[in-house]
């Protein structure tokens, strides 16, 4: 929300890096007929609107507009170009009486010295005491214009360039990702493309801790179906069809949380190619789960109990595999690197503890057999 021609929808297309919304130097470029006709669009699952322009004049309208603001959003853009007017001040409080969520961003900051915008923000923050805390007050610079330079050259020839200069909205993309993540929600804001773009160094660290976190958590999830499957099917050719199917839901699942989604055909096929590197890699222990699979066939029973769990934690170990060796493929956007696969694979494989993920994968199998048999 704003007044017209403060920059609105060209900070939104600048959190998304892209021209999405319509922006002019008119004033009056978003409007609406009627309020359903308010601009958005979907970025990854998080909700972009943007609004016509406050009009000074009309207070009645403002103030409509902000409780309907206020009823459909998690939290409001408030920007405004300059010191507050009246009205804008008038606007914010409905906001804050319908207790949104607001982040004030002064925009157009490269039209000030940095003296004028710390009065800036100092003004701002004195006439918003009480409605919008101190950290939400924040600068951007959507769309700076291109900037002639006029050079003159030895000779005394004039020479003029011109010279582009980045819009700057990292304030507001980092405290947006911090409110997302007091919330809970920065998981689901993830593949939201505001983030993808113009993003600080810092937050693109975070979002690809949390996609470890959460790709690790998917990667257990699989490990422990799989051999917990593998453990209590007394079938054994079905143990090995059950196994390629997990684990290439697994590469499905983990090729959503790095948004860069797969089809089912398309993550069978990188299972595939991961099980050629694997099998050459760990002949024998492939060869060992093999054998107890066909022991089964033999002494029906008898043999799963013998075997069931480590012949689970065996499963389970290859899944993991499986996991990590996708995910450091997802990681570096779908691409093996210099070194192809087999490198991949290999590299993972040396800096895993086999032992104790075999251990812990054995316990969490009996611990979960034994407490279905309770
Ligand atoms: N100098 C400067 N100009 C900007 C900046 N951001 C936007 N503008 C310019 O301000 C004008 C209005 O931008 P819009 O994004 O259309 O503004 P708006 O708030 O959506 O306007 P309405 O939809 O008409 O209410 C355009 O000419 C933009 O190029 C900025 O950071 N610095
Ligand atoms: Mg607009």
């Amino acid at each position: 929300m704003g007044r017209v021609s403060v920059g609105k929808s060209s900070l939104l297309n600048s959190l998304l890096g892209s021209h999405v919304f319509s922006t002019s130097p008119l004033h009056g470029e978003t409007r609406s007929v009627d309020r359903s006709a308010w601009q958005s669009y979907d970025s990854g699952g998080v909700f972009l609107i943007d609004t016509p322009g406050l009009d000074e004049a009309d207070g009645e309208q403002r103030e409509q507009l902000a409780i309907e603001a206020a009823a459909q959003a998690d939290l409001i853009i408030f920007v405004v170009d300059g010191d507050l007017t009246q009205s804008e001040l008038d606007s914010l409080k409905t906001l804050y009486s319908q207790s949104s969520i607001v982040l004030l961003v002064l925009n157009k900051t490269d039209r000030y010295t940095e003296d004028e915008q710390d009065a800036l923000l100092a003004s701002l923050r004195r006439h918003t005491k009480g409605i919008v805390e101190d950290e939400n007050i924040l600068t951007a610079s959507a769309a700076p214009p291109r900037q002639k330079l006029i050079q003159v050259d030895t000779v005394g020839n004039e020479i003029e360039t011109v010279r582009e200069i980045e819009p700057d909205v990292s304030m507001l993309t980092t405290r947006l990702w911090q409110i997302l993540e007091q919330d809970g929600r920065s998981l689901a804001a993830l593949n939201a493309s505001l983030f993808a773009s113009h993003v600080t160094d810092k937050i693109a660290t975070r979002i690809l801790e949390t996609r470890r976190a959460l790709a690790e958590k998917v990667i257990r999830y699989y490990c422990i179906a799989k051999g917990v499957s593998v453990a209590a099917n007394p079938i054994p050719l079905a143990d090995l069809v059950a196994a390629a199917a997990l684990d290439s839901a697994l590469v499905y699942h983990l090729s959503r949380v790095y948004d860069l989604p797969m089809s089912r055909r398309e993550s069978g096929k990188l299972v595939a190619a991961i099980f050629a590197q694997l099998a050459a890699l760990m002949g024998a222990v492939w060869t060992v789960h093999l054998a107890s699979s066909l022991l089964k066939l033999g002494s029906a029973g008898l043999s799963t109990i013998l075997t069931a769990s480590g012949q689970g934690a065996i499963a389970y170990y290859s899944t993991y595999l499986v996991g990590q060796i996708a995910e450091r493929y997802l990681e570096q956007g779908k691409a093996w690197g210099e070194g192809g696969a087999k490198q991949v694979a290999e590299e993972i494989m040396a800096g895993m503890d086999k032992n104790s993920i075999i251990e812990s994968a054995r316990e969490d199998i009996s611990m979960r057999i034994k407490g279905k048999k309770e």
